[in-house]
């Protein structure tokens, strides 16, 4: 009954109109209705239930593809998640700002076209900062976007010296996709480190982080030549060699 969400539909039409996320396109011979962004359940067009909702009236989106309907349904959760947060910046930016950057360099930057990882670029910080569960991403998202968000979270339980350490250590066991992640988490971090120095920061604190990153990033090579690249050029302004 249930098949993998088509990343080719081009068309999506609203269902419910309390049930916004959920939407469903049809073809000549089924009609699909996609649960959450990874699932579609795809019934054949002869089944008469709920074809009603299919009714032209009801059809929106239809020059958009389902992928930038996905991406609006994520940055919009992970919005609402961070809403009360603001970056360490003197100037306070809003929170959502990092996320949406860190998705940004990847599809912009990065090449990256994966979904998939962008969603997870999106939701990275949201397990880790806000009320957000591992299962509420997995309900909302699927399992690969949640597995991808969790790979890049830190046991909070730990002291911070203890979790920066298991960052070192763990990059290299991370994922494809979550080094993606990793790789531009960082890339903006340090870019807003020499932006703006955070409030309460001295240049020894700011040096030791761009210390720290460098050994995160040694572990995660030969993962995206560009994003590297741009990494190691950050690093050797610093002094640092990868
Ligand atoms: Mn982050």
């Amino acid at each position: 009954m249930y098949s993998t969400f088509n990343r080719n539909c081009r068309k999506a039409y609203l269902i419910n109109e309390n049930e916004i996320g959920s939407f469903v396109w049809s073809s000549a011979s089924f009609r699909s209705y996609i649960i959450g962004s990874k699932f579609a359940i795809t019934v054949s067009a002869r089944t008469t239930w709920q074809t009603d909702l299919c009714a032209p009236g009801r059809k929106l989106f239809s020059n958009m593809t389902s992928e930038a309907i996905v991406l609006l349904e994520t940055v919009n959760f992970a919005a609402e998640k961070h809403r009360n947060q603001r970056r360490k910046d003197p100037e306070g930016t809003p929170y959502i700002n990092h996320p949406i950057g860190v998705a940004r360099i990847l599809s912009h930057e990065g090449g990256i076209t994966d979904i998939e990882v962008l969603q997870a670029a999106l939701l990275h910080d949201t397990v880790e900062d806000t009320d957000t569960t591992h299962a509420e991403l997995e309900a909302k998202f699927g399992p690969v976007v949640a597995r991808i968000v969790q790979e890049v979270t830190d046991d909070k339980s730990l002291p911070k010296q203890e979790r920066k350490r298991l960052q070192v250590e763990h990059a290299p066991h991370c994922s494809h996709q979550a080094k993606l992640v990793k790789l531009a988490d960082k890339l903006y971090n340090l870019r807003d480190l020499n932006r703006s120095t955070p409030a309460g920061w001295t240049a020894e604190r700011v040096q030791e982080y761009f210390v720290w990153a460098s050994q995160v990033v040694k572990g995660l090579r030969g993962t995206n030549s560009v994003l590297e690249e741009k990494l190691e050029e950050l690093f050797k302004q610093r002094g640092l060699q990868l």
